[in-house]
């Protein structure tokens, strides 16, 4: 193992017997869906089945936590919808409940002869290659499309609006990453000399707790609380942790970019920016300042609905603070100008010093070169200029290399610059979850020739348009490697069960790909592609599951030492060496290089005219705790906690429109509907509703897709993308709302 790795103690090897139950060690991921790896112990019983799943006390992570739905993840693996062989249905068949078993051999055979022949005749491009949220599987899904040759991997979430927005910025205008400091890189955790406690988090547009994502835990906040530290969250609703905040800025959808905005002017006039870091270390002050002057705190309060003073307390409170940290999430990227929404939220840390500072923002370390993408080398100048968007969204070129969806979308529908005919679906279920407008999704991919699936269990999309379904495992039945959100350490997925005849998504890809490219997949089994993705960390895979969590330390204030740059000078990897606040990129993709508010559409401030029709404003998809977006909803336990697609709204709100708790409602904008349940409570803003996301029923009709197109809460969100190709309105939009028809 590498000198630099550090590991924790561990008395016992990763596998072990006790009390009858074969033991392992391990990290989490997924399937089922989840956004992290925390340290777990598997119990398998007599009979090979995982028997139960429990936290591990030894991990530094979770320091034995588990999240309800890890905790029943033997209910998930061993249940009895899941898919458990390969299956095919005749074109003409599409839509119907008419399944034929397959082999595995000939499921790879017919996949093979049909997008072999797509290759041939239209191009490798003509076939996409789309996934959901990001897994442990995503650089399989990259290399096994880049190695068909085909440039369109993607993600079918209008305007690639979860986290590749900020990623994409941070990546265009700081060159780097950015993530808050937990202590998380370090095996002794709050304890490591060099860690200093943020004196005060704002937790913006995320609800860690429920959604532990991108390599941070909701319980680290609690943490750092009982540690001395301020919270401020800015949400509309009033969360848990709000109410546990020094400050609550309950700022209306989508409008994040214009909050960030006025804070700053605040912070610039009362002189609270750190002039050091501000002079040395960042470019395009000035301008940003003159910017800043726009937003005036009477006026943002307005657009935003927070009160004057508590912005002006907001800045106040991150200006003064010695260090300071940013806890982020989706809700910043689900507007449609999410890149500018970013670029001014992260500047108040920036122009605060607050970057590569104990307690501040780090950097995770890229210990592996798969996060954006694994075998991007194998595709080729030319087929990677056939990227669909790439020419109109330049900015797509940072972070991951991913196809435009929205463009992707009206390639596949209108066949220009050129035709799509087939499309392999891994790890998503876009027509209940991540696409916008579902009936135009399903329409444009039900002309697609044919579609392979990837999956636990039958889902919507499956029922509505695979011709060709391959049962996956959960994770508790295979092996893999763990480096990917969080990559400060790294872990490993231990298999200690089977069940029918699923196969890994690693397999999977292996076993294709080397039909299909087999230079690109010298491998003859997935714990060799381990190991050899490993290499950096001169570890083998059976090493790391022994040792793992390993950690690859960070140090602090790389930016004085070179060791943030390629090339080992000091600064910031951007043209000028420095934080651009002024992003040179941006301007030369012909965008504006400051950050911006637009009012998001349509909206209170950019449709009053249809205020009168659809009066409430909707944000949508805030996580529950026991499901995972549109999974969990077969599973009994998850299901008891969450029966039914819920619309949190305002007693009062209620009252107005005959609503009472528990009614079925129409929730109905300019576009859509779909169904909910009433739920009232006073969290909520009055004019404001929340609704849950991922919605159908597995226990209804798949000739009726499981009622999706009456549930999904998208069916109101249009496929259109912000200037830059980045971010999109799923949390940002308007309705109204009438009780269900009996009979409806
Ligand atoms: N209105 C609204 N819509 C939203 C959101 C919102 O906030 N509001 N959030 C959006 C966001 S941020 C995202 S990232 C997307 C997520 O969208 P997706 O990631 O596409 O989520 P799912 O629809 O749950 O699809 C995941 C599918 O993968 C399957 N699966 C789970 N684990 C595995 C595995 O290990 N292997 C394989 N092969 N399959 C597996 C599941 O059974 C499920 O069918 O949804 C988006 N949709
Ligand atoms: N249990 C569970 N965990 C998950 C997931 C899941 O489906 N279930 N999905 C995973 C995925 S892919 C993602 S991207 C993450 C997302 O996880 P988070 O980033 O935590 O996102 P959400 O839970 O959608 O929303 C967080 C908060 O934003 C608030 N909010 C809504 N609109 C706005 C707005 O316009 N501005 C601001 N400032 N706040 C707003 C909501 O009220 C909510 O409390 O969760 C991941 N983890
Ligand atoms: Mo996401």
């Amino acid at each position: 193992m590498a000198e630099e790795y550090r590991t924790v103690q561990h008395d016992k090897p990763f596998q072990y017997e006790e009390g009858g139950y074969q033991v392992t060690r391990g990290c989490a991921w997924t399937g089922p869906g989840c956004h992290l790896g925390c340290g777990v112990i598997m119990y398998q019983d007599a009979d090979g089945k995982l028997a139960k799943c429990e936290g591990d006390p030894e991990d530094p992570w979770t320091n034995g936590r588990l999240c309800m739905r890890c905790l029943d993840v033997p209910e998930v693996t061993h249940h009895k919808e899941r898919l458990q062989y390969p299956m095919k249905r005749a074109r003409e068949d599409r839509g119907l409940d008419k399944w034929e078993r397959i082999s595995w051999d000939e499921a790879y055979d017919l996949i093979t002869d049909e997008f072999m022949a797509m290759k041939e005749k239209y191009g490798a491009e003509s076939v996409i290659f789309a996934q959901g949220t990001g897994r442990d599987i995503a650089a399989y899904i990259t290399r096994l499309s880049w190695s068909f040759g085909s440039p369109n991997y993607t993600g079918l979430l209008s305007g690639q609006a979860c986290y590749l927005p900020r990623i994409a910025g941070m990546a265009a205008t700081t060159g780097a990453p950015w993530i808050p400091d937990a202590a998380q890189q370090f095996p002794e955790r709050y304890d490591h000399p060099d860690y200093e406690v943020p004196e005060v988090m704002f937790v913006w547009g995320n609800y860690p707790l429920k959604s532990n994502i991108e390599g941070f835990y909701g319980h680290w906040v609690i943490d750092l609380m009982k540690r001395g530290m301020k919270l401020v969250t800015v949400d509309p609703k009033v969360t848990w942790l709000a109410s546990k905040s020094e400050l609550h800025l309950r700022v209306r959808p989508g409008t994040d970019a214009a909050l960030a905005l006025g804070m700053m002017k605040v912070i610039i006039e009362e002189d609270l920016y750190d002039h050091e870091f501000v002079d040395n270390w960042c470019y395009g002050f000035d301008e940003l300042a003159e910017r800043a002057k726009e937003f005036d705190v009477k006026r943002v309060s307005e657009i935003t609905w927070v009160p004057e003073e508590k912005i002006i307390a907001a800045a106040r409170m991150l200006g003064n603070a010695k260090n300071s940290t940013l806890q982020w999430g989706v809700a910043v990227d689900m507007t449609r100008e999410a890149m500018p929404a970013g670029q001014a939220i992260l500047a108040l840390w920036e122009i605060t010093g607050n970057m590569e500072r104990p307690g501040g923002m780090i950097v995770a370390p890229e210990i592996l070169s798969v996060a954006g993408g694994w075998g991007r080398e194998i595709l080729g100048p030319e087929q990677e200029a056939k990227r669909i968007g790439i020419k109109d969204y330049p900015l797509y070129n940072f972070g991951f290399a991913v196809s435009q969806p929205d463009e992707t979308v009206k390639t596949i529908e209108t066949g220009v610059p050129y035709e799509i005919h087939g499309a392999w679906l891994q790890t998503t279920n876009p027509i209940a979850c991540m696409g916008a407008d579902p009936q135009r999704l399903y329409k444009a991919l039900n002309k697609l020739d044919f579609i392979v699936v990837v999956d636990l269990f039958k889902t919507p999309t499956i029922a509505a348009l695979a011709d060709v379904v391959l049962p996956a495992c959960t994770f508790p039945e295979r092996n893999g490697i763990a480096f990917v959100s969080g990559a400060q350490r790294g872990s490993t997925i231990n298999k200690v069960t089977d069940v029918g005849e699923c196969r890994s998504d690693m397999q999977i890809n292996l076993e294709l790909g080397k039909r299909w490219n087999p230079e690109a997949w010298p491998w003859d089994n997935v714990d060799e592609m381990f190991t050899d993705m490993l290499k950096p960390t001169d570890m083998s895979f059976e090493e790391l599951q022994e040792v793992a969590p390993a950690y690859q330390p960070i140090e602090y204030y790389r930016y004085k030492t070179g060791k943030l740059r390629k090339d080992g000078q000091p600064g910031f990897n951007t043209p000028t060496g420095r934080i651009e606040l002024w992003s040179n990129f941006y301007n030369q993709a012909g965008l504006d290089p400051l950050p911006y508010f637009e009012e998001p559409e349509p909206g209170p401030g950019s449709t009053p005219d249809l205020m009168g029709e659809y009066p409430l404003v909707m944000t949508s998809g805030a996580r529950t705790w026991g499901m995972f977006h549109s999974e969990h909803r077969q599973i009994e336990r998850m299901r008891h906690y969450r029966p039914w697609p819920l619309m949190e709204i305002h007693p009062e709100t209620a009252a107005k429109y005959g609503i009472k708790d528990g009614d079925w409602v129409w929730m109905e904008g300019p576009m859509g509907r779909a169904k909910r349940k009433a739920k009232l409570t006073p969290v909520m803003d009055r004019r404001i509703v929340s609704c849950d996301h991922g919605w159908w029923f597995p226990e209804g009709d798949p000739e009726k897709f499981y009622d999706v197109f009456d549930l999904n809460i998208n069916n109101t969100l249009p496929w259109i993308p912000g200037k830059s190709g980045f971010g999109s309105n799923y949390k940002s939009s308007i309705c109204k709302i009438y009780k269900v028809e009996e009979g409806e």
